[in-house]
């Protein structure tokens, strides 16, 4: 599962990349692929936290994000710079990092500092790319099915229509509630304006606590499906990452910043993914594993080794604040609360499974 970051130039990508990815300022340390690097980011949890607190483990391993910083392509000269489409159409989900941040230093592309402005910018380039992809699928189907008669070339002619109508309406493609079969027809075209999609707002100092979306024009963002409206302040969360733990929460509590504005990303591109998280524990490790929601306990099974899947007897399963609140496994299976699940259980957020197998 891959976030791509991407936004106008000097927003603040690279920046916000590093702290997710925790790479600091040594991008060399991170795979490059193309032009794009690419890097791994912890997703908080504080029930992992929890759990851990209760079984000491050796190790602890929280989910896992790859997120790739997509710089624009083209252009030496600001404002020529475009978004990378054909690097961002094979990601997940979408970060766009929009600036609120004025400083002289760095010049902004489009001359001034307007960040709904610039989303909305990003947004129609998006649709526009789509609705070109639309309009040659359309055109090819028309011809293919004025030549012979093909039931599902139909379909796939009519949900392009839709969708080139919603485009022409001026949304976007997540705005759609497409049913599952559409959704899977529709996958092949990568669409930009269909992947979920979260706008981070990259404040100044001077801004923190201050509401960044209090412009009319965020309301259909904090509105529409799919969609995740955060703010940062990116270097000042830069700043507390240099610092000792100890004096993070000091520097924390001077500013009466409650929750890390980093932590918050991390979480809402994973809920923007679709992704939950199930537990292991024990004294050797304990750890978040992720799979999409609905994934049935077999084929979760599979995300922690191909082995539990195919040998899969049963699952034991109890959710986590159970555990917590029991105290151990064993204590669960006494109470009851742990219970035997079938191949075919859809995982929870936040169960703690484990896997009964033989192979
Ligand atoms: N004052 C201020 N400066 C910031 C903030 N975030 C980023 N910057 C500065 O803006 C400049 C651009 O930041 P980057 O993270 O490199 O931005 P980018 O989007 O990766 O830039 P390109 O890759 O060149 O498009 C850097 O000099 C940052 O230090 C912020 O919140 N406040
Ligand atoms: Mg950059």
């Amino acid at each position: 599962m891959e976030v791509g970051i991407l936004g106008l130039a000097g927003s603040g990508k690279t920046t916000l990349f590093s702290l997710l990815t925790g790479s600091g300022g040594a991008l060399a340390a991170t795979l490059r692929r193309d032009q794009a690097a690419v890097g791994m980011g912890r997703v908080p949890d504080p029930r992992l936290d929890r759990l851990s607190e209760m079984y000491q483990p050796r190790k602890i391993t929280p989910a896992i994000v790859r997120y790739v910083d997509v710089p624009a392509v083209g252009g030496d000269r600001p404002g020529e710079a475009s978004l990378n489409i054909p690097e961002l159409r094979t990601m997940d989900a979408l970060l766009v990092v929009v600036r609120a941040f004025a400083s002289d230093a760095v010049p902004h592309p489009l001359g001034s500092v307007d960040p709904a402005r610039d989303l909305a910018r990003i947004e129609e380039e998006f649709q526009l790319q789509d609705l070109m992809v639309v309009e040659r699928r359309i055109e090819r189907l028309e011809k293919d099915l004025a030549r012979r008669r093909d039931p599902e070339l139909a379909a796939e002619l009519e949900l392009l229509q839709r969708c080139r109508q919603t485009l022409e309406d001026g949304r976007p493609l997540r705005s759609e509630g497409f049913e599952r079969a559409d959704r899977q027809r529709l996958r092949g075209f990568t669409f930009l304006s269909i992947k979920p999609i979260l706008a981070v707002v990259n404040v100044g100092e001077d801004a923190i606590g201050e509401d960044a979306f209090a412009d009319q024009r965020w309301q259909q963002w904090l509105a529409g499906p799919a969609t995740g409206c955060t703010s940062v302040c990116a270097t000042l969360e830069r700043e507390i990452s240099e610092l000792e733990a100890a004096d993070a929460a000091a520097f924390m509590a001077d500013l009466g910043i409650v929750d890390r504005a980093l932590d918050r990303v991390a979480r809402e591109a994973y809920r923007l993914l679709g992704l939950i998280s199930f537990f292991t524990v024990g004294e050797d490790e304990c750890r978040a594993w992720s799979v999409p929601a609905e994934t049935p306990a077999v084929e979760a099974a599979g995300a922690i080794h191909s082995d539990i899947s195919r040998g899969f007897i049963r699952a034991e399963v109890v959710p986590h604040t159970e555990l917590l609140a029991a105290g151990s496994l064993a204590a669960c299976r006494q109470q009851g609360t742990l219970r035997l699940e079938g191949k075919t259980y859809p995982v929870r957020d936040g169960d703690v499974v484990h896997y009964r197998f033989n192979v």
